[in-house]
């Protein structure tokens, strides 16, 4: 019996290393180290376009239930002592949440970003923080704060002839967490006061937070050396690093198809389906001078909607394409989806059992959305679409918020409905999640749902600092100096 089981952890073992070593195969440049970091060659190279991770739930804190909060990280791996001009945000790149509300894969509505670094004293040899007056920057217009970076808002409705407005301007972004002396009481002095409020209704908030994806990652560059493949005993290796945040909380009314809150789950504006952009401009001069002049229109070169399916879904050829793609046009990549290599290869070297081609399961997570159905009921549905595959977040809008102190990592499978794949929270542990659903170990595959299948996981199942129960939820950064 020993011998029986130390057999099937090995096969676990190797089984999961191979989803990761196949992860890893296909995006040499990589990591995995979030669910979206440096997933393809040509953002491996453009960090600060880098859209990281994608989340959408409705909003968890007290009294803000009529709203939806939307995040979008980008620029991964922020070392916390990076300086001395640490981490802001791109003034030549453009950073937009788009939300479709009819399934057409087109987006409806979008938030535009833009932002613009402004320097106080071009004499100090410092950067973000200075000496120009105490060195403490304890206030977001504080003189010691000597490269404040500013951020519009601009709302387009596409179904009102485009129409753009400015919903906010020169927003203030907080410094980077430098260090108990240059940023100290960081939270309360800087992130707090940089939650803005929003014109119509709904707040934003743009700066770096502690990197809230977790993932144990390192078993996989040391020879597939796995801690774990359950739900414990993992390390979460991105532990110790910040992201660049942008959140924004606006009305649900606002984003659905109706311009109203949804009566019920079923009701055809329910669901809303959220993605992340980046993008620059099409031509960029460098003169003799070193300096650089950016022209044309802006195109599109990062896209984030679900966590971890360019990564291991689309193929290697096909992913730079697919971070410019619209997800009206996802039917490219949708053999992929119907015919995933990762499956294939469990099911070649190791004898797994996992559901056979086409996966219309997997379809439905990602694509399509979940129709009502007898396994999840008919208060439960994601389905957004006009028939055709359209990759990105899915979001019931009337499905009831979980409570903070309810919430179930494991969303669905484990039960509670208002997480992934219905949105996805911060708190969400997608890695297990994605890993249970590409092995089939879901209901929706009942032959398949049995142990290893529906217990995988990299044993990373929380982020090392806890989650906010307010706006925007992720937690503060991590300290440059924080050493003891
Ligand atoms: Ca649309
Ligand atoms: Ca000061
Ligand atoms: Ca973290
Ligand atoms: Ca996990």
């Amino acid at each position: 019996m020993e011998r029986k089981q130390k057999v099937m952890k090995n096969l676990i073992q190797k089984t999961f290393a191979l989803m990761l070593g196949a992860a890893l195969l296909a995006t040499p440049l990589i990591s995995v180290q979030a669910s979206s970091h440096s997933e393809a060659p040509l953002t491996a190279r453009d960090r600060f376009i880098d859209n990281t991770d994608t989340y959408a739930f409705r909003s968890i804190e007290q009294g803000r239930e009529d709203y939806v909060t939307i995040i979008a990280n980008y620029i991964p791996f922020q070392q916390p002592s990076g300086g001395p001009h640490f981490f802001r945000w791109d003034d030549t790149a453009m950073y937009e949440i788009r939300i479709d509300n009819d399934g057409d894969g087109v987006e409806d509505i979008s938030y535009q970003f833009n932002f613009q670094t402004n320097f106080k004293n071009g004499d100090t040899i410092l950067g973000q923080g200075a000496a120009n007056q105490d060195v403490a920057i304890t206030s977001l217009d504080d003189p010691d704060y000597n490269e404040p970076q500013t951020y519009s808002v601009r709302k387009i409705e596409y179904k009102k002839n485009k129409a753009a407005s400015m919903i906010a301007e020169g927003l203030t972004v907080p410094p980077s967490n430098i260090g108990p002396k240059v940023t100290p009481n960081y939270e309360e002095n800087l992130g707090k006061k940089a939650v803005h409020e929003l014109q119509g209704g709904g707040r934003v908030f743009a700066g770096q937070r502690d990197e809230g994806f977790f993932v144990d990652v390192g078993g996989v560059f040391d020879g597939l050396n796995l801690k774990s493949v359950g739900m414990n005993g993992g390390y979460d290796y991105t532990k110790g690093f910040n992201v660049s945040t942008i959140a924004i909380e606006v009305p649900i009314k606002h984003l659905t198809r109706s311009g109203k809150m949804p009566k019920s789950p079923t009701a055809d504006d329910a669901v809303i389906g959220i993605w992340a952009t980046a993008s620059r401009r099409s031509t960029t001069v460098i003169k003799s001078d070193g300096t650089r002049v950016l022209d044309g229109e802006f195109k599109q070169v990062s896209r984030l909607g679900n966590p971890l399916v360019n990564e291991v879904v689309i193929p290697l050829k096909l992913k730079d394409a697919f971070n410019s793609l619209s997800p009206k046009d996802d039917a490219v990549a949708a053999p992929a989806v119907l015919d995933p290599e990762l499956p294939k290869l469990m099911k070649a070297v190791f004898g797994i059992n996992v559901p056979a081609a086409p996966r219309n399961d997997l379809v439905a997570i990602f694509a399509t959305g979940i129709a009502v159905n007898p396994i999840t009921g008919p208060n439960y549905t994601t389905f957004l679409s006009d028939g055709k595959p359209h990759e990105y977040i899915r979001l019931n809008t009337a499905i009831p918020v979980t409570p903070f102190d309810k919430i179930n990592p494991l969303g669905l499978l484990g039960g509670d409905v208002a997480g992934f794949p219905n949105g996805r929270r911060v708190q969400d542990d997608v890695v297990d999640i994605a890993l249970r659903a590409v092995a089939g170990g879901t209901p929706f595959t009942p032959e398949f749902n049995v142990a290893p299948n529906n217990a995988l996981g990299d044993g990373a199942n929380g982020n090392d600092k806890p989650f906010l129960n307010r706006f925007p939820y992720l937690a503060p950064p991590q300290a440059g100096n924080s050493a003891k």
